[in-house]
């Protein structure tokens, strides 16, 4: 028997979230159209050699910017009742603030009308690392306070349009990221910040400022503006398995949360980052001001999390004492925190990507222990989860000689399928309140220092001619929520 014949017919509650997700700069193109001022990944694909593989860029690849009506017909004729995109910030505001961009707004007044009269429901993330390059000439970006209200006045802007029709707001993608590198001109990639101050300090700097342009946004959205949906920021995360029972491995895997999801979940859970990133990052990380930890505290109406893969995590050697001395250049992640590493499989830890993202493994089992960990373990207060966005990757462009071989995504089938039943298990066996899941991603797309070399769409994108074709794993999502009661647009009317 199957091992998930035990959910076979398992059922999704009706109002279930699902559908497929994206972000403005993987998959819009049109990067120098209609007023867009240029985001610091343009500068980043076409001034820093070897920022991307493949010298690959957004300007084109893609060209949803136009062809989104086409896209939205075949969401339509899909039936998947949500889409999760992200709104271009330098569209609206070239400088990032000043002068409005009436032709990028018109663009969004078509895009969001368009979802609308398909019945297509948007859950839309308002920053997804496209941060306007002239905050960055101006002030450095995400490291400087000064982009708070910069953010603040963009995303009200957007919500004040739009908030009739968007029943979900994102404030922010995976701050998680914040700044992974240590220059102007880095080799990270992700959510770039101008490392002024060098290295980890312009990390902690980015992940909270951004935790106040979110919180200070969910509170007026509240408060003041009285917004008709639900809002909060997507974090990034994997689930963490001990290497070993010992209570060292289980502390290092309890460091590692902090490290990544509590050093944004403790703030709007508790008021606070985590004791042990103060302890071991002492004036690195930025502290909050009173005011400021109530403005956080309570600033997530769900908790947001994308997760694509597993870890297992062990003890560093003589428990971090040389890795963590506070006087070392480079506290921080991860080389004070642990050691993980997704090999070999076990636990569920299953086919890695290989020529797709090197990251990244499929793990369904992990989904559902990582699900109960967030919501049981770490953050117990949270009311609901939505996985945010999980997917699969594939092997380069030129491993392909037709595009049979491309469409016939057996591996991402069967990745997406073993994450959406584990989710189930997690719903109706673990109890955990489970309210929405979104797949990356709508096509095949930028993917970021990888380019377009790397492919996470579940519809095949031609470079060349820019045609869409669905492959296996679209239809494996379709037939999967048809089997488990997930409601399709035609099932509500529209
Ligand atoms: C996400 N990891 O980033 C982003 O939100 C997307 O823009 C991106 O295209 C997608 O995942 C696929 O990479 C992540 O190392 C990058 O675990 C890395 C990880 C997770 C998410």
């Amino acid at each position: 028997a199957s091992v998930y014949s035990n959910i076979a017919d398992a059922k999704l509650p009706a109002n279930f979230a699902w559908g497929l997700s994206s972000s403005a700069y993987q998959i819009e193109g049109a990067a120098k159209d209609e007023g867009r001022g240029p985001s610091i990944w343009d500068l980043l694909s076409h001034r820093v050699p070897g920022q991307v593989a493949d010298d690959t860029n957004g300007d084109i690849l893609g060209q949803h910017y136009y062809l989104y009506k086409q896209d939205f017909a075949r969401l339509k004729h899909f039936g998947t009742p949500w889409y999760s995109p992200s709104i271009s910030w330098p569209r609206i505001f070239p400088f990032g603030h000043g002068p409005v961009n009436e032709e990028g707004l018109k663009h969004y007044d078509d895009v969001i009308g368009e979802l609308v009269r398909l019945g297509i429901k948007p859950a839309v993330s308002l920053f997804h690392w496209d941060t306007p390059l002239a905050l960055f000439n101006e002030y450095g970006g995400w490291t400087n306070k000064k982009i708070v209200d910069h953010y603040v006045d963009y995303a009200k802007f957007i919500i004040k349009r739009y908030d009739e029709h968007v029943p979900v707001w994102f404030t922010i993608n995976e701050p998680q990221y914040c700044n992974w590198q240590y220059k102007y001109y880095p080799a990270g990639t992700y959510y770039p910040s101008y490392g002024v101050p060098p290295g980890d300090q312009a990390r902690f700097l980015c992940g909270h400022h951004t935790l106040l342009a979110h919180a200070t946004v969910a509170k007026w959205y509240h408060e003041e503006f009285k917004g008709k949906g639900r809002i909060t920021f997507k974090n990034s995360g994997n689930y963490f398995e001990a290497n070993s029972s010992s209570s060292a491995d289980a502390a290092a895997v309890s460091r590692s949360y902090d490290f990544v999801l509590g050093w944004f979940g403790g703030p709007w859970t508790d008021g606070d980052y985590p004791k042990s990133l103060k302890d071991t990052l002492g004036d690195i990380l930025p502290k909050f001001t009173d005011n400021e930890k109530k403005l956080i505290k309570g600033s997530c109406d769900f908790y947001a999390i994308d997760a694509y893969t597993a870890y297992y995590v062990g003890a560093l050697p003589n428990n971090g004492v040389e890795a963590c001395a506070k006087n070392s250049s480079a506290p921080g992640w991860p080389e004070c925190v642990e050691q993980s590493s997704n090999s070999p499989a076990g636990f569920g830890i299953g086919p890695g990507a290989d020529l797709g993202a090197s990251w990244l493994k499929s793990t369904p089992g992990g989904i559902r222990k990582f699900l109960k960990a967030i919501t049981k373990d770490l953050f117990p207060k949270v009311p609901d989860i939505m996985v945010t966005e999980f997917g699969f990757s594939e092997p380069f462009e030129n491993d392909y000689t037709t595009i049979q071989d491309a469409i016939w995504d057996l591996r991402r089938a069967d990745y997406l399928q073993g994450y959406l039943d584990n989710i189930l298990l997690s719903q109706t066996v673990d109890k955990v309140n489970v309210t929405g899941a979104f797949v990356w991603s709508i096509f095949d797309n930028f993917e970021w220092g990888s380019g377009a070399k790397v492919r996470f769409g579940v519809q095949y994108l031609n470079y060349t001619s820019l045609e869409r074709t669905p492959k296996a794993s679209m239809f494996q999502v379709l037939n999967w929520f048809r089997a488990h009661g997930g409601t399709f647009i035609s099932d509500s009317g529209n």
